[in-house]
């Protein structure tokens, strides 16, 4: 086996060039690590040429560059399928985070692809909404991205024509709300349910009943409770479960797939296991902040709790306890960041002054850059689920499920985006230690152990020991020509 051990002068092509041995079989090979295959943990070395995995195995011949893995984890690049980025809220605020911040982030988090919103303007073409969008991350990007085009006007010009035309395209999934001033009524959700079946895409919907939050906050709103520790209530749980099971009866009635954002509670879940068990096409993911937080988070002086909040926002002890066993049971496949940042102060957070309502202060937390450490801490330095799992839920199924083609698998052909993670690697989040625009970090003070040491971009590194490499608009669209979440009445073929 080739001698890695002088090897750490190059470990990335962007600072220092390595030999160039004569007629090297690869251009890269990462020796000697613990990988995380599909098929299981394999010890021994990753093969990577012209961006892809050639080979896994053992005792490879020279490479262009080697990386020693030595007691490391060989993991795929996170996959995270649910961030907002340079978006405008329902509130009409624009994120902190432009492509370039948001997927540096991401990248030094273990992040390798990302699908963030296209979301329509009221009165937008679909073509256009997709046109801006995508001129934003070809100027930023630096790890590779899709789209979900968010859906909110459906009577513009030419509507189904561009959806029809966006999705053949590869844009195969499509977003809505049942909450918020965006919101579609359940005739539209039927609408779009429809249309997404006829031109394959799967649909993620934000299932939160709005009657029943508009009841809840308008109630505390005339009581005078206005603290963000108050609009964990002004979104019952109820709001959750009921716009769940409804969404879940929708895609059974009409056999479309339907993939439920941000599950938070117990029975939210629960209502997606009974819609799977009588064989509806229903898939759901939740997020490290509902998995690690409760609304505890809110009881902040001040209103440093608006810092926290979220929608829905976190829930009890006994909600965490049910969503991880949910994930375990494989009711919910996958657990997204929903990266939603926007700063604290008046350009996010406090638009509306230092001592905004409950109802005034944009939803959403960083976490594109977190979630992996916080899961990789979890599931396999604790010992709770181990590393096939860790990979299977936060980029193997997330992969899959939205048919991103050639990501989410240590497999030969797929693309070479790899993570070295030092399994003996302790850290603890400090205030503002994140690579993003937000300025603040929800996870301060929480020690995870285990860490990214090296990410590495279609065979490129792109961050090593916390230096970033990355090079904006270097990221690419990733193409989904097809979804693994069929109707049951169609075909694989
Ligand atoms: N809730 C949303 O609906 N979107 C972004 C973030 C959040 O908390
Ligand atoms: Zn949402
Ligand atoms: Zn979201």
């Amino acid at each position: 086996m080739h001698d890695c051990k002088n090897t750490a002068s190059f470990t990335h092509q962007a600072l220092v060039k390595g030999p160039l041995w004569m007629g090297a079989d690869f251009d890269l090979v990462i020796r000697d690590g613990h990988i995380v295959t599909p098929k299981g943990v394999v010890e021994g070395d990753l093969a990577i040429t012209g961006g892809r995995i050639a080979e896994i195995g053992s005792n490879f011949g020279h490479a262009t560059r080697e990386i020693s893995a030595a007691g490391k984890y060989v993991m795929p690049g996170g996959v995270d399928v649910h961030a907002h980025i340079e978006q405008m809220s329902g509130m009409g605020l624009m994120n902190a985070d432009t492509f370039e911040t948001a997927t540096r982030s991401a990248a030094m988090g273990g992040t390798t692809s990302v699908i963030s919103f296209a979301a329509q303007a009221g009165g937008q073409r679909l073509s256009q909404t997709l046109c801006d969008y995508e001129a934003r991350a070809k100027r930023g990007a630096m790890i590779d991205y899709a789209f979900h085009l968010t859906l909110t006007d459906l009577s513009v010009p030419s509507f189904e024509e561009d959806l029809a035309n966006l999705v053949a395209a590869g844009h195969r999934s499509l977003k809505i709300f049942t909450t918020y001033n965006i919101q579609l009524r359940d005739p539209e959700v039927l609408k779009v349910l429809t249309l997404a079946r006829r031109c394959g895409a799967l649909v993620c919907v934000h299932a939160e009943n709005d009657a029943i939050i508009a009841r809840a906050k308008n109630a505390l709103l005339a009581a005078g409770k206005t603290a963000p520790q108050d609009h964990a209530t002004s979104r019952p749980r109820m709001a959750e479960i009921e716009a769940v099971e409804r969404m879940c009866r929708f895609a059974e009635h009409l056999d479309q797939p339907i993939m439920l954002f941000h599950i938070s509670t117990e029975e939210g879940a629960a209502a997606v296991q009974a819609a799977q068990r009588r064989g509806a096409p229903v898939w759901a993911e939740t997020c490290p902040h509902y998995l690690l937080m409760t609304d505890e988070v809110l009881n902040q002086p001040g209103i440093e709790g608006a810092k926290f909040m979220c929608s829905p926002p976190q829930r009890s002890a006994v909600d965490q306890a049910a969503l991880w066993h949910a994930l375990d049971a494989g009711t919910l496949s996958l657990v997204s960041s929903d990266h939603a940042p926007y700063r604290f102060d008046a350009s996010g957070k406090l638009s509306a002054g230092p001592n905004p309502r409950f109802d005034e202060i944009a939803n959403g937390l960083p976490g594109l850059e977190t979630r992996l450490p916080l899961l990789f801490d979890a599931m396999v330095s604790r010992g709770t689920q181990g590393p096939e799992a860790f990979c299977q839920i936060t980029s193997t199924m997330p992969a899959q499920l939205y048919g991103l083609k050639n990501k989410g698998a240590l497999s030969p052909g797929m693309d070479a985006d790899v993570v070295l993670w030092d399994p003996d690697k302790t850290v603890t989040y400090g205030a503002d230690d994140l690579h993003d625009n937000v300025g603040y970090n929800p996870w301060e003070g929480r020690t995870v152990k285990g860490w990214p040491e090296q990410v590495v971009l279609r065979g490129k590194t792109v961050m090593h020991k916390g230096e970033f490499f990355g090079v904006a608009g270097e990221g690419a669209w990733i193409d989904r020509p097809e979804l693994a979440t069929k109707p049951k009445g169609l075909t694989n073929e």
